[in-house]
């Protein structure tokens, strides 16, 4: 494997900047922050950073509005602190990928300003504009995934215009070839001040059908990923119309050859949709549309070993010659500890979560925290400031309790601002957890990650070998990985029972980190006491 192809099984952190450090003691981290902080990343042994958005924006959705492209947010920093900041990283080895939010837009953002004043001014067409029916109505049943219908009305205009997100974010008209030679313009922005490439946001949004056919009603619905909560009308479409449609591909391909003139850059996908998994594939195979991509197949509240199993052998079944990314967390999600861990043993059984993360098939995305088995912070309505959780309030608490600020110390502020009113609250119950009192433990989640990525590194057959399962039941999992005629057995039990496992291998099991529990071998089985894992070779 040649440096080119470093995302490969790479393991890559995401930073939320708002939440990171503050630098300045605003009370809302910071570019510069991530800059002061990243030896501490560093020390994880991560291959990359992913910075969600820093961008101009009105930060009605947190950055993910965007009315500047090309410019650094005066919340954020300069242009040159990002200059700065990838300095750093590049000296740390480290690798930087940014968030492109290219399906939509700020209305803040000079084109939807230019485009919404008249219907012939040369930005007219860049947003996707339609007349109402004739009783006033919205021109078809397509809805927002933050709630209500996706289409607002413009009484300038005296049009709809569609907006698969806020009313704030309005999508852009990628089927007019000017926007897409733009948007491709402030991606080569970025690639040309140095970055190692690109998350993309909702990257199977950017095509509607431009006949604006009705989305059908979807059959059998089930509680599941984000988008699939039972009190929101989003759930109850299948959405074959407004997003995920077959044009979307020859753009990737455009996007591919941009990048390709750029050598080492890299890109990853967010897929989510129903057809998730076969969109993944379609999206990544044949090495010229996207390098990787990630679905909400383990975004979701099942934690059962059968539904990771199912997932894995459902993408190595139709992913070809694709290449997956994996996350368990995120900015949009309960944290995981909370989500899988529950309340219970949630620290054990995410250290168990986290060697299989980092064992299974594929890259890895890290969101900051996890490292640290944060709980979801828990807040009161009135702390809120994500507008989708204020919209579906309380059956949805939204998703400011996953992106409260870092605890970099056990002490009230956490080390993370000196400002008195930080933009989201520290988490009392987090505060224990802080970086600094896991340093001085070597029992923690926070050690156990950076041992264990430490020997996923020295083991190639964990970052590159093909995946078989062996075995699971609901907190089991058994599964080999097999690279250059050698092969790993790894053994996983999240459940507060011993579990045995009988074996007909010769096994030769790994020093695991000290702050793992591990597993052994006892006669013709694998033992394994409750929140252990075992990895061994097979001879
Ligand atoms: O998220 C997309 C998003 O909202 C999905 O979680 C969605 O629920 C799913 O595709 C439905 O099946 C991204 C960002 O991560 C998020 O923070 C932004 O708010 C959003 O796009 C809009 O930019
Ligand atoms: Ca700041």
């Amino acid at each position: 494997v040649n440096n080119q192809e470093w995302w490969r099984g790479a393991v890559i952190y995401q930073v939320y900047p708002r939440s990171f450090f503050d630098s300045n003691n605003d009370g809302i981290g910071d570019l510069s922050g991530v800059t002061k902080k990243m030896s501490y990343i560093a020390s994880l042994g991560v291959d990359a950073i992913w910075l969600s958005p820093f961008f101009t924006s009105p930060m009605k959705d947190f950055g993910y509005d965007v009315s500047d492209y090309c410019d650094v947010d005066p919340i954020f920093g300069t242009l040159d602190d990002f200059d700065e900041l990838i300095i750093s990283a590049h000296n740390h080895g480290l690798k930087v990928m940014i968030d492109q939010v290219l399906n939509h837009s700020s209305d803040q953002h000079p084109w939807f300003i230019e485009s919404r004043s008249s219907h012939d001014n040369s930005k007219a067409d860049w947003y996707v504009w339609a007349d109402a029916q004739p009783d006033g109505a919205a021109p078809n049943n397509w809805l927002s995934v933050f709630g209500g219908p996706a289409w607002h009305w413009d009484s300038r205009r005296r049009q709809y215009y569609l907006h698969n997100f806020l009313d704030s974010q309005p999508d852009l008209n990628f089927h007019n070839p000017n926007v897409v030679s733009s948007l491709l313009h402030t991606v080569e922005f970025w690639l040309k001040r140095g970055v190692d490439g690109f998350r993309l946001d909702t990257a199977n949004y950017y095509y509607h059908d431009t006949e604006l056919r009705n989305n059908p009603p979807k059959e059998n619905v089930v509680e599941g990923s984000i988008g699939v909560r039972l009190d929101n009308p989003y759930a109850y479409q299948l959405h074959l119309y407004d997003k995920s449609r077959p044009e979307n591909i020859a753009f990737l391909q455009r996007l591919r050859n941009l990048l390709d003139q750029y050598p080492n850059t890299t890109t990853v996908g967010e897929v989510g949709c129903d057809f998730s998994l076969k969109t993944m594939a379609a999206y990544t195979q044949g090495n010229d549309k996207l390098h990787m991509c990630y679905s909400f197949d383990l975004l979701t509240h099942d934690s059962s070993m059968k539904h990771i199993r199912n997932t894995m052998e459902t993408i190595e079944a139709g992913l070809g010659d694709g290449w997956p990314c994996w996350s368990i967390g995120n900015h949009d999600v309960e944290r995981v500890a909370t989500r899988w861990g529950r309340n219970h043993h949630s620290i054990e059984k995410s250290k168990i979560y986290m060697v299989m993360l980092l064992s299974l098939r594929g890259s890895v995305c890290l969101y900051q925290g996890e490292e640290l088995g944060l709980p979801e912070a828990n807040l009161e309505f009135n702390q809120l400031v994500d507008p989708f959780g204020i919209n579906f309030w309380p059956e949805f608490k939204g998703r400011d309790g996953c992106r409260t600020p870092i605890p970099w110390k056990n002490q009230p502020l956490g080390g993370f601002t000196e400002s008195i009113t930080p933009w989201l609250p520290l988490s009392n119950e987090q505060l224990p957890l802080a970086v600094k009192e896991q340093e001085d433990n070597r029992h923690s989640i926070l050690h156990a990650y950076r041992d264990f990525l430490h020997l996923r590194r020295a083991h190639p057959e964990l970052v590159h070998g093909s995946i078989h399962f062996l075995y699971n039941d609901d907190s089991t999992l058994v599964y080999t990985r097999s690279y250059n005629q050698k092969q790993l057995y790894i053994a996983l039990n999240t459940s507060e029972q011993d579990k045995i496992i009988p074996i007909d291998l010769n096994l030769t099991p790994l020093i695991l980190p000290e702050a793992l529990k591990s597993g052994y071998i006892d006669h013709n089985a694998v033992v394994l006491p409750p929140f252990s894992s075992l990895i061994a070779y097979i001879s």
